[in-house]
């Protein structure tokens, strides 16, 4: 068969794009070469429905192999009892918990998405909103930080099954225990969804979840920098309260429910060359190496929240715990969306992102995010966030002016040369 040269063409384009730009999407990273050849592999070709040691194919035992291992690793970073590995991506992996927990209909209490939330925490527009009753609790306007107390009487209001933690554009750590003491009292279950700041809980740089929350769901791609995928731990297994029972009417442990709800609950065949890969990443996860680099996050975060706000910029929350922050732009006059529109044609990446009572639509928005982990990744520290924070002010004090913004493309594309990204690879 002859090479197709022209998907090849545009994903060589696409490396090129990711090497001369600034990537600051809070949910991006780069993995390392041998994530991503452990996802480029025959695995690709093998269907695996089931789990290690009972598969409904023949042909499992490597396979069973790589999977178990990328358990015993995980479970290994976060010095857990339980993880399944095979959910597709962090939406998934809600999807197979709220399968195994709740009935349609029932009530979940999560963050609102347009105050830092996800759309897979009860969004009407997304299944977790069409299936089940979903309430919400905010941030505080004058504080940016969660409004527990609102969160504790919604809560004793509406007595959900399900409260959730987690957001993808909160800046702040979480008081755990609270809201634990909050689900025992309504007789919930908690879920934290750490998909953004799992690298840094990895490494004990923020709360643990795992002591008080009773299960928790993540991406693999974002701060643990593996590749795209999801997963579901739990600190330890427990009997379920459902009452659900095996044929000689045992009752059920939780991981046996969760196993069912991920696969054959809302998946079919696992993709075994992401396991793989997940296996590498998780490897990667336990080194030294990744204790310097998710600490290096956090610092970078917080020199980057100090060169915006020298320069006037508002940070929600007045700064960051964790790998991002959200800026709100009404001060400058700027929307979201022409920020991001504006900065992609000098070649820095981020998103336009709702801030807390915006009165912007989703569309345009006041706000916009930015994180740290890829450009941590491609090796810069504390001194490069000015130097970063001054192309974007560039771009925004004079965002109606093309031969600046094209002059900030240029400088841009020399300043990411001293940081080389996959040097091995021709295209
Ligand atoms: N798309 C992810 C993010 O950017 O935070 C959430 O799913």
């Amino acid at each position: 068969m002859q090479r197709d040269q022209t998907v090849f063409k545009l994903i060589g384009k696409e490396l090129t794009r990711q090497r001369e730009g600034i990537e600051l999407i809070a949910s991006e990273n780069f993995t390392s070469l041998q994530v991503m050849e452990a996802m480029g592999t025959s695995l690709t070709n093998k269907y695996a429905e089931g789990y290690p040691g009972r598969r409904y194919y023949g042909g499992c035992e490597i396979i069973d192999e790589i999977e178990q291992l990328a358990i015993d690793r995980i479970k290994q970073v976060f010095n857990c009892g339980y993880a399944n590995v095979q959910p597709h991506s962090g939406a998934q992996a809600n999807a197979a918990l709220m399968l195994a927990l709740l009935q349609p209909g029932d009530r979940i209490l999560g963050l609102d998405l347009s105050m830092g939330g996800h759309l897979s925490h009860g969004s009407p527009v997304n299944f977790s909103g069409k299936l089940y009753e979903a309430h919400f609790y905010t941030v505080k306007k004058d504080t940016g930080i969660i409004d527990y107390e609102m969160l504790e009487e919604k809560a004793l209001s509406l007595k959900p099954k399900l409260i959730i933690c987690g957001a993808s554009a909160y800046s702040r750590d979480y008081d755990y225990a609270r809201m634990r003491r909050v689900a025992d009292e309504v007789g919930a279950f908690l879920m934290c969804d750490i998909a953004h700041p799992a690298g840094l809980i990895a490494k004990n740089l923020l709360s643990s979840p795992f002591d008080h929350c009773h299960f928790i769901t993540s991406t693999t791609h974002k701060t643990l920098r593996g590749p795209r995928g999801g997963i579901i731990l739990m600190k330890n297994d427990f009997e379920n309260p459902m009452g659900l029972k095996d044929p000689k009417g045992n009752k059920r442990m939780m991981s046996h429910i969760l196993d069912m709800a991920v696969f054959p609950g809302t998946q079919g065949g696992p993709l075994e060359h992401v396991i793989a890969a997940k296996a590498v990443a998780f490897g990667e996860l336990l080194s030294d190496d990744f204790t310097v680099y998710a600490k290096q996050i956090q610092k970078n975060a917080q020199a980057m929240s100090k060169a915006l706000l020298a320069k006037g910029y508002q940070i929600i929350s007045g700064g960051t715990d964790n790998h991002l922050m959200l800026i709100d732009l009404r001060n400058k006059n700027i929307t979201g969306k022409k920020a991001q529109e504006t900065l992609d044609k000098a070649h820095i990446t981020l998103n336009k992102n709702a801030v807390p009572y915006d009165d912007k639509s989703p569309f345009v928005t006041s706000g916009i995010r930015i994180g740290v982990p890829a450009i941590t990744t491609r090796g810069m520290k504390e001194e490069q966030m000015p130097a970063i924070v001054e192309f974007i002010d560039q771009v925004l004090m004079n965002i109606d002016n093309t031969a600046i913004v094209g002059s900030v493309k240029e400088k841009v594309k020399e300043f990411m040369q001293a940081f080389p990204l996959y040097p091995e690879l021709k295209n």
